[in-house]
């Protein structure tokens, strides 16, 4: 990303915005609605086949306008353009930002230092299909002869919840007589439960870290390699047990397994953005390649619309400007994500990673603190569950949180009075958020006077919703590029880079030190008190 002289809050567009807030801050949605018949035409965005009505946002037509002006003001088109053309606009790490070419044809060419590097992609696209196909097909068989049924993925961060994510969203689209499972977490319980119930014989570990050293995933391969040698009583096993999917062939040698059972990806490809990567071979396995085509399909639609279409209609842009007015202006430091749909209920947990690893930065592009906002945190559940339990705070609590909804017109399991109630509920909470009652309503509706005031919904709390046809792998994809976009453009705005994460670092660090005072009581202890004492505990067990 080139240097950006201008100040955020220099901007011009910056300052008509702060005058523009004040001027419309105490308008209602209630007002806006009834004094303009159209604006829900002028607020929706119809294009892929994706419903996106922002006009519950507390923005006006000059508000979009002014937010419009800021990513011109901000070189925001340049930007998309130099991510889109290979630049390396992850400036601190002095990489490329290419997830856009996991997903594009391959007639495309994409150069990054002078090499194309659309046929390495489609290359390992091509193993991958190749290798899930043998899987599928039960021609690639265990160590005993057994063909495969069981796949854990081992991996974690970047190459974990994507992976999760999209078995969950898409389990519809899977074998019932394969066993999917995902183990993250350095707690050996995690490791346990996955193997539980499990024959070895049958079973398919996939290692899934770029780097191929970080400790959780190392250690929990390690375990599930001395599980399957144990349990099949051959060292040999583990060639036929075990693949991997990393950018580190050496490691991968040095782990034990065969790098023709390796599966690359590249420097350019972040950990949160690596979904497409060959980090999916467990997604790919799970739904048939024919249906993971279609999901990269999905998105490179939503990259196209990204790069092509004018801001005023272009969903990832107006979802970015609409996320810093409610972050910087509105001032919420939260945004829920609201799925309807359960297939979709890692979704929120994907999009933590994504969102805040990805924004959740204090410093610009070139190293200056920022005196502004950045990274909101975002959250969520699937409802209507999210209905029973927290949404009671963003319809009567002191804080106002804009809300994602996401919907479906079709279900996937034929229980059409289910989805009815479903659709009827999305529909009705964006309602409720946007219009409230007020306590001429309830007084109406003839209630006791000690409990009006604790019946008002005062409303004018900020929604998006988002319908699509049904959960299919391209409207999965076109979900994530627009999220993944959506990001990028916040992080234009707000001149940082979107693409470390230096921020994850010190903790590691800091473990590296304490786990070997945990296990060396003579080392001596040079923390903080409180740290010195929470290492003693473990000590003295
Ligand atoms: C993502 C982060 C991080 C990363 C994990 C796993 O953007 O970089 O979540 O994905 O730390 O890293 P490895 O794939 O190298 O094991």
């Amino acid at each position: 990303m080139s240097h950006i002289e201008n100040h955020l809050t220099e901007l011009p567009s910056w300052k008509k915005l702060i005058e523009h807030y004040a001027q419309i801050h105490k308008l209602n949605l209630r007002q806006l609605f009834k004094e303009d018949r159209d604006r829900v035409n002028r607020f929706t965005v119809k294009d892929l086949d994706i419903y996106f009505d922002y006009s519950k946002q507390r923005v006006m037509g000059d508000t979009m306008e002014l937010l419009t002006q800021l990513a011109n003001e901000r070189g925001l088109k340049k930007k998309i353009e130099a991510m889109f053309s290979g630049e390396k606009i992850n400036t601190t790490e002095n990489r490329a930002v290419l997830h856009i070419a996991l997903r594009a044809p391959k007639e495309k060419s994409i150069l990054v230092d002078g090499q194309d590097v659309m046929p390495g992609v489609h290359h390992v696209l091509e193993r991958m299909a190749a290798f899930s196909d043998k899987i599928r097909n039960g021609d690639w068989l265990g160590h005993t002869g057994k063909p495969i049924k069981n796949i854990i993925n081992i991996g974690i961060g970047g190459s974990d919840l994507g992976p999760v994510m999209a078995y969950e969203a898409l389990k519809h689209y899977a074998p019932d007589d394969m066993n999917f499972r995902f183990v993250s977490n350095i707690d050996g319980s995690d490791l346990a439960e996955a193997i539980s119930g499990l024959k070895a014989e049958e079973t398919l570990f996939i290692v899934a870290s770029k780097t191929f050293t970080t400790l959780e995933t190392m250690v929990n391969a390690q375990s599930a390699r001395e599980w399957i040698v144990c349990e099949i009583n051959d060292k040999e096993a583990v060639s036929k047990h075990f693949i991997a999917v990393s950018t580190n062939e050496d490691e991968v040698r040095k782990f034990g397994i065969d790098t023709e059972n390796m599966f690359g990806f590249w420097d350019w490809v972040g950990g949160r953005y690596s979904m497409t990567s060959a980090i999916g071979i467990s997604t790919m396995i799970a739904i048939g390649k024919e249906n993971y085509y279609r999901l990269l399909s999905g998105f490179h639609e939503m990259d196209n619309h990204f790069l092509n279409t004018p801001f005023e209609r272009n969903i990832p842009v107006i979802m970015g400007l609409l996320a810093v007015w409610n972050n910087n202006f509105l001032q919420s430091d939260t945004q829920a994500v609201l799925p309807y749909d359960n297939y979709l209920k890692r979704f929120p947990a994907y999009l933590q990673q994504l969102t805040m690893e990805s924004n959740g930065k204090q410093v610009t592009q070139n190293g200056q603190r920022v005196n502004y906002q950045t990274g909101p945190v975002y959250w969520g559940e699937p409802g209507t569950n999210g209905q029973h339990s927290f949404y009671q705070l963003i319809h009567q609590g002191t804080k106002i949180i804009p809300c994602d909804f996401i919907g479906f017109k079709e279900p996937l399991n034929p229980w059409p009075l289910h989805h009815d109630y479903l659709i009827a509920n999305i529909i009705a909470q964006g309602e409720a958020l946007a219009f409230g009652k007020n306590r001429e309503e309830v007084e109406q509706e003839g209630t006791e006077a000690r409990l009006v005031n604790h019946k008002i919904f005062e409303g004018n709390r900020p929604s998006s919703t988002f319908i699509l046809p049904k959960l299919t792998p391209e409207n999965l994809g076109k979900l994530i590029a627009m999220y993944e976009h959506s990001v990028f453009v916040q992080g234009v705005i707000w001149d940082i880079n979107p693409f470390d994460q230096m921020g994850v670092e010190l903790g590691k660090v800091l473990a590296k030190t304490i786990i070997d005072e945990i296990q060396d009581s003579k080392k001596s202890l040079i923390h903080d008190d409180s740290t010195n004492a929470l290492v003693n505990l473990f000590r003295k067990r």
